[in-house]
């Protein structure tokens, strides 16, 4: 998809002049408007309804990963808020509301097990929907000292994360109520008369996170008005239900980086890794060293190590820094 938008397709959703001073609004040489996509409701309802057309389509999933422009009011931290930044976006289509749900519930049971998978305790929290729309929202929260302010039960940290084998073409209905039944919220969404009344005190989490991710059920707000709908089984035009899924990756490695870390420097969990293992050869072009550091190589590439070979005749200290 596109970085640069169309203010006309924003237009036809409504959002152009709903949506505050976060979006880059731009103008072409023939002065027509355009915008720096924030996100990418309108394009993919714009793809889908050009080339989705039948019920047996669906239900459909797509993604990639592509920056981003949100004109924050205070970037800080680096790539934590920066106002250019890579998300991973992905977008469901279903026939109804219920069908709609049930994929909004596969990818908050993918999304905690990717989380898992990169060494994070990531918490489902009940948020505000924002600009995105719709009545059914979570953020993805990883507590830390920095981040805004957020509301949970203690328990939902040591819950066990649903295995690899668990079958996402089941029902996950039971795994979401589980994880959903224990108070968590963010600071836009907390009833902290509720908080209290619901979580014994000892339980209780007051504490400040980073949001890795965010999850929205928004059903019609993008097809209606842009009319993105599929032929039925009888014939019949069915407006389709949606949602989006965001994961902000440039966030995920200060994130990552702040909660693996030692005095020495970073210590990348294996999943997310640049590489498993580096090889310096010291004495690059002595030829006893040089086949001494080929078979290690080709002896740990072959036990299915994801290597980098550092070859270079640089000697070594920290003046000679690095590949990575
Ligand atoms: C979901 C996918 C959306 O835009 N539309 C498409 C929905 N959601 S979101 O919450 O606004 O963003 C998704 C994730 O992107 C990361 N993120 C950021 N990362 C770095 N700097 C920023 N300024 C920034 N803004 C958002 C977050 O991880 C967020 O959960």
């Amino acid at each position: 998809m596109p970085t640069i938008q169309s203010a006309d397709l924003w237009r036809e959703s409504g959002r152009y002049d709903a949506y505050g001073k976060e979006m880059l609004r731009i103008e072409d040489r023939n002065e027509r408007e355009f915008l720096y996509g924030p996100t990418n409701e309108e394009v993919i309802t714009d793809i889908f309804r050009t080339y989705v057309k039948s019920y047996k389509d669906l239900p459909l999933n797509l993604y990639h990963v592509q920056w981003k422009f949100h004109d924050e009011v205070r970037p800080r931290f680096g790539t934590m808020r920066s106002r250019e930044f890579l998300m991973k976006d992905a977008y469901s289509f279903d026939l109804n509301k219920e069908d709609a749900v049930k994929a909004y519930e596969r990818m908050f049971v993918a999304y905690l097990r990717t989380y898992a998978r990169m060494g994070l305790t990531a918490i489902p929290m009940r948020a505000d929907t924002g600009p995105i729309g719709g009545d059914l929202s979570h953020e993805f929260i990883i507590l830390a000292d920095t981040g805004s302010a957020v509301f949970c039960d203690r328990r939902l940290l040591d819950k066990p994360i649903p295995p690899k084998d668990i079958d996402f073409r089941g029902d996950l209905n039971p795994v979401f109520n589980d994880w959903t039944s224990l108070y968590a919220a963010t600071e836009d969404m907390v009833d902290m008369a509720e908080f209290e009344a619901t979580v014994p005190e000892e339980h209780r989490v007051s504490a400040r996170g980073i949001e890795v991710g965010h999850i929205f059920y928004f059903g019609t707000k993008y097809s209606e008005p842009m009319k993105a709908t599929v032929t039925g089984p009888d014939g019949k035009e069915i407006i389709v239900h949606g949602g989006s899924y965001g994961v902000g990756p440039s966030r995920l490695v200060p994130t990552i980086i702040e909660a693996f870390h030692d005095d020495a420097g970073i210590i990348w969990p294996v999943s997310v890794a640049p590489f498993e293992a580096v090889l310096i050869n010291l004495k690059a072009g002595d030829a006893e060293c040089d086949a001494a550091c080929d078979k290690l190589y080709a002896e740990l590439n072959a036990a299915g190590l994801d290597m980098l070979y550092d070859d270079r005749d640089r000697g070594q200290g920290p003046s000679s820094p690095l590949p990575i």
